[in-house]
């Protein structure tokens, strides 16, 4: 018998790891996930709501110490108490926590999901920019990026809307791009199809583009709360204020599957440093390639392929500008990360010695 629910979305691929975790060889231990968080509790599943079983098998227990976060597998404690072990993660969206002028913390939002969607409102152009740093943190966390418009009910004009789609494309290469209205329900059998299979998608954006209107017309009942938009900016008034793993149930054509609805965000910063900045800019990257110099800046170079392509009006020089920025950002995080390792190496040392 498997040891998790394979409705939360095990699979064999978690079984190998748990029986090679330290938990497995306690007989009461049974993996299950989180399903919310809420200031140091977690509400943990081992087997989901059902229509046969409303309530399902849910517990909530502390998660003081435990570094989780919605979407993981954990090992509960023998008095079911509190998170005793997690399990390594498969996937993680993580950015940083944005606490103005304190040392870097990394905030993960979702655990061990599929696919990210990132939701922007199609009611307003595109901010490319700011769509270029979440498709490098969605990269980064080893999940599936998309991008998926909303609110395509707000445009009446088709042509309006294949700008605003191509003015994605052009920043989001290799990503699906979809189009939707979580009200009047264009597109939205495309974002089921994604959720199928146990799969978990989460959604992120800022706050009121429609991430919990999507998750509600998906799930086809009212399970999470939407609240109105700003009249003069049409900002969000942070509606969704803790992240939640929402089932989407099964349906004629097919199984069910996991979303996770969060709450919106103002800005985000990078965390990890692994391959999202190549793969979210795939393009300059493969111009880099041509460029006649191995160590090219792409500033003043001859034979640089990245400003040939500028210069040819194939490359918009503010998003090469956008990604010299990641690459700073990134890099002053790395340094800031590991003079704090070698801080905590110095302070372990001494201890050590004692
Ligand atoms: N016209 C239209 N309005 C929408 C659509 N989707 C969402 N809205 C409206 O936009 C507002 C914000 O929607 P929410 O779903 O609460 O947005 P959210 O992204 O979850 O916002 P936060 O929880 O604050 O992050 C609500 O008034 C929704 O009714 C849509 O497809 N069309
Ligand atoms: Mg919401
Ligand atoms: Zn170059």
């Amino acid at each position: 018998m498997p040891a998790g629910d394979q409705s939360l979305g095990w699979d064999v691929t978690w079984e190998e790891v748990w029986s090679t975790s330290p938990s497995s060889g306690r007989a009461s231990a049974r993996p299950g996930r989180v399903a919310r968080i809420d200031r140091g509790w977690s509400t943990v599943w081992f087997r989901p709501p059902s229509p046969a079983d409303p309530v399902g098998d849910v517990i909530r227990v502390r998660n003081i110490g435990a570094d989780v976060a919605v979407g993981d597998w954990v090992v509960v404690s023998v008095d079911d108490e509190r998170v005793e072990h997690v399990l390594p993660r498969r996937s993680a969206f993580v950015r940083r926590a944005s606490f103005e002028g304190q040392r870097a913390e990394a905030h993960t939002i979702a655990a061990n999901i599929d696919d990210v969607f990132l939701v922007h409102s199609i009611a307003a152009p595109p901010n490319q920019r700011r769509l270029e740093r979440e498709l490098v943190l969605a990269f980064d966390s080893g999940a599936q990026p998309a991008v998926v418009l909303s609110k395509r009910d707000l445009l009446d004009n088709d042509h309006d809307v294949e700008i605003r789609v191509q003015s994605v494309r052009d920043v989001a290469p290799d990503v699906d791009v979809y189009v939707v209205s979580g009200i009047r329900g264009d597109g939205l059998e495309a974002l089921r199809e994604r959720a199928r299979g146990y799969r978990t998608i989460a959604l992120l954006g800022a706050s009121g583009v429609g991430k919990s209107t999507v998750v509600n017309a998906l799930v086809g009942d009212v399970v999470q709360r939407t609240a109105e938009v700003r009249e003069g900016d049409q900002r969000g008034r942070h509606t969704t204020t803790a992240t939640n793993l929402v089932a989407l149930p099964a349906d004629p054509i097919g199984s069910a599957g996991w979303l996770v609805d969060t709450p919106g965000v103002r800005a985000v910063s990078l965390w990890s440093s692994g391959h999202g900045i190549e793969r979210a800019f795939s393009d300059i990257f493969d111009l880099m390639d041509h460029c006649r110099f191995r160590d090219c800046k792409h500033e003043e170079e001859p034979g640089c392929a990245v400003r040939q392509a500028v210069e040819a009006g194939d490359l918009d020089p503010r998003r090469l500008e956008s990604m010299k920025n990641l690459v700073a950002e990134e890099a002053a995080l790395e340094d800031e990360q590991k003079a704090r390792l070698k801080a905590e190496d110095r302070r372990g040392f001494r201890r050590r010695k004692k």
